[in-house]
């Protein structure tokens, strides 16, 4: 504990050089009946909210959060995404793996340094609590007298999300069970917390009438209120549970500049691909026809789903823009390969690696259950979180064998058709890394067990931000592909697209100390398995808050 004071007194008196301030949230978790689209559900809010407060901080401010889980009956992590917790890798809020969750009542207080400026999100980290509601945006600024290499008039943040009527239970459920219970699509898609369910669709005799109430004040449409002239940065970020989006202004173009916290070479685009965890930054210049309004719309891309911007109270004079083909892959990996680094503003990556990890993601089965895999294993929590087993030396709370670096028979393996034997097993044993060293890599898709379907798959690494050296289609080539590398201005992010039958090639040095998950994503999938745990210098970790334990094997750790 007195060592944890110290590295605390001695990160304030190093910022307060640099006039860094704290900021200091406190927030009342609970659930409360909203209607976000119309329709009355349980929804996850902060302090009255979802989305939550947004977190406003200038670069090297120490960030405090006391959070109390009012949940009543159901225990809580927060993720502060993008943010690499230097220093502070029990603070990542990732139950399971840096911290025990917080249990109902009690009180935990989150602290970190914004050590970049950028775009940034927070959501919940346990079970699939982040799709009840748990979200929001951080926003860090640049220290005083720096200026971005962009200018805009006015800056806004916009959290897109799908939206779903059945509890985040009742879908955890169905995905554990024989028969299968798939979540299906999402009813609705949110922009900055709003969307609009058609109530008539439920219309019954015995419908409670203010189940769905399509003129709720809650589902008004999100309106943005522009001046004729003015550039507009406004900041997208993607929270959804399942869904890949388009998003675009009607009769506007945009300019992309920022990618998870990092400047890009800018891209000019009629309509911006954000897939879940990402965020962007893009300029709007307000130079069309003024007596009218535009559409502000996402709709769904990569899989067959009809949820679509609602139509608002002040309806534009024409139909919504018709938006992107939903299964046309080209002109998404085609955006991908045209965002790179920002000239001027380039970190470039190492020049080799040290090791190279192949992760096939696979669906799969297991005792008759469906999965999702990385090299045939499928991915499960251990009841004591990783970091405190690891630092505390409790060697027999999870598996302690290596998962592989590649599938055995990856050479053979054929990613277009549904694999012979799709049985697959679960471990929660972790990839153990070699502090400072430099690691690549390749994630690659395959067909699914629906014959001629592969999935979209966000991964966000925790702890890091990775260099994004390429993308191919088909099956990657270890002996070709690297000679292909982009090692000139790659840009680096945390959260990166694997296309259908693709493959992404990232790289990242492993020299933050501690446990860091990663995953895919897309929150049905994460609770299928689809993710990783990295365990890199944890040697180098010090002594560890006991607020963060007081689970599993730490039941007696946890000092009053
Ligand atoms: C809403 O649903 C009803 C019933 O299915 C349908 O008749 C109506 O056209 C829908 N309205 C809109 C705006 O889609
Ligand atoms: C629907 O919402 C409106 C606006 O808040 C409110 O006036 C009305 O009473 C609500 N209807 C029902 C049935 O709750
Ligand atoms: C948007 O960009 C496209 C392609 O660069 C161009 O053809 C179009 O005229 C632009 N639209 C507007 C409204 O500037
Ligand atoms: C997409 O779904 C609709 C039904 O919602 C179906 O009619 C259509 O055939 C599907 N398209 C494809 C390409 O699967
Ligand atoms: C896959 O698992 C199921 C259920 O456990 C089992 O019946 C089946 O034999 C397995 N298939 C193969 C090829 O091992
Ligand atoms: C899978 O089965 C197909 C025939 O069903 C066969 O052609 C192929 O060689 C098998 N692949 C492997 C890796 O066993
Ligand atoms: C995946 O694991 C299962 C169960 O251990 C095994 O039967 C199967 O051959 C493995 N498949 C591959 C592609 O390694
Ligand atoms: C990590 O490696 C780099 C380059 O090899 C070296 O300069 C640096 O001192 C190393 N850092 C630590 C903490 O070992
Ligand atoms: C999958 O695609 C192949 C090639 O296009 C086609 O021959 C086959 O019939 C398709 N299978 C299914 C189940 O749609
Ligand atoms: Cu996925």
């Amino acid at each position: 504990m007195s060592r944890l004071i110290a590295l605390f007194l001695c990160v304030l008196a190093t910022m307060a050089l640099a006039e860094a301030r704290i900021r200091r949230y406190k927030w009342d978790v609970k659930y409360e009946f909203k209607s976000p689209d119309c329709y009355k559900k349980l929804v996850i809010i902060i302090n009255g909210r979802s989305p939550g407060p947004s977190i406003l901080a200038q670069q090297s401010d120490v960030v405090v959060v006391e959070v109390t889980n009012g949940l009543v009956t159901e225990n809580l992590a927060i993720h502060w995404h993008g943010i690499r917790q230097i220093g502070s890798p029990w603070s990542d809020g990732t139950e399971g793996v840096t911290q025990c969750p917080i249990f109902p009542g009690d009180t935990f207080t989150y602290r970190f340094v914004v050590d970049r400026p950028g775009t940034y999100l927070y959501h919940a980290h346990y079970g699939m609590q982040r799709a009840a509601g748990l979200y929001g945006s951080i926003q860090v600024s640049l220290p005083d007298g720096m200026a971005e290499p962009f200018a805009y008039d006015y800056d806004k943040s916009i959290i897109l999300n799908d939206w779903y009527h059945k509890s985040t239970y009742e879908q955890a459920a169905g995905l554990s069970s024989i028969p299968f219970g798939w979540v299906g699509e999402p009813q609705s898609l949110l922009i900055q917390g709003r969307g609009k369910f058609n109530c008539s669709k439920l219309a019954s005799p015995t419908l409670d009438p203010t189940a769905c109430n399509a003129t709720s004040s809650e589902c008004l449409p999100y309106v943005l209120t522009v001046i004729p002239g003015k550039t507009y940065r406004l900041r997208i970020s993607s929270m959804t549970a399942l869904s890949a989006l388009s998003f675009q202004i009607e009769g506007h173009n945009m300019t992309i500049v920022e990618a998870d916290g990092h400047y890009v070479e800018p891209v000019v685009a009629q309509n911006l691909f954000i897939y879940s965890g990402e965020t962007y930054s893009v300029l709007i210049k307000i130079d069309q026809e003024p007596s009218r309004n535009y559409w502000i719309m996402t709709n769904i891309v990569s899989r067959n789903a009809t949820a679509t911007t609602p139509p608002g109270l002040r309806v534009p004079p024409t139909g919504p823009p018709a938006g992107p083909i939903w299964n046309d892959v080209a002109p998404r990996l085609a955006q991908s390969l045209a965002i790179k680094a920002r000239q001027g503003y380039i970190h470039t990556p190492p020049p080799k690696s040290d090791r190279a990890i192949v992760f096939l993601n696979t669906q799969n089965k297991i005792d008759g259950y469906f999965h999702w895999s990385v090299n045939n294993v499928s991915f499960t929590l251990p009841h004591t979180p990783y970091l405190i087993a690891l630092k505390e030396n409790l060697h027999h709370v999870f598996d302690q064998s290596p998962p592989p670096d590649r599938l055995r028979d990856f050479t053979n393996y054929d990613i277009y058709r549904v694999a012979n034997n799709t049985n697959a097993t679960s471990s929660n044993a972790i990839y153990r890394l070699k502090f400072n060293t430099t690691v690549d890599i390749i994630l690659q898709n395959a067909n699914t067990l629906t014959a001629n379907t592969s999935e979209t798959h966000p991964w966000h690494l925790h702890g890091h931000d990775f260099w994004v050296l390429g993308y191919g289609t088909g099956k990657f080539d270890a002996d070709n592909d690297p000679k292909k590398y982009n090692l000139v201005n790659p840009i680096k992010k945390n959260t990166v697209a694997v296309h259908p039958y693709g493959w992404t090639a990232l790289r990242f040095v492993a020299d933050n100390p501690g446990v860091w998950v990663f995953h895919c994503h897309i929150e049905p999938h994460l609770y299928m398995g689809m993710g990783v745990v990295f365990e890199e210098g944890v040697e180098r970790v010090g002594k560890l808050p006991s607020e963060i334990m007081g689970c599993g094997e730490t039941k007696g750790f946890k000092r009053p």
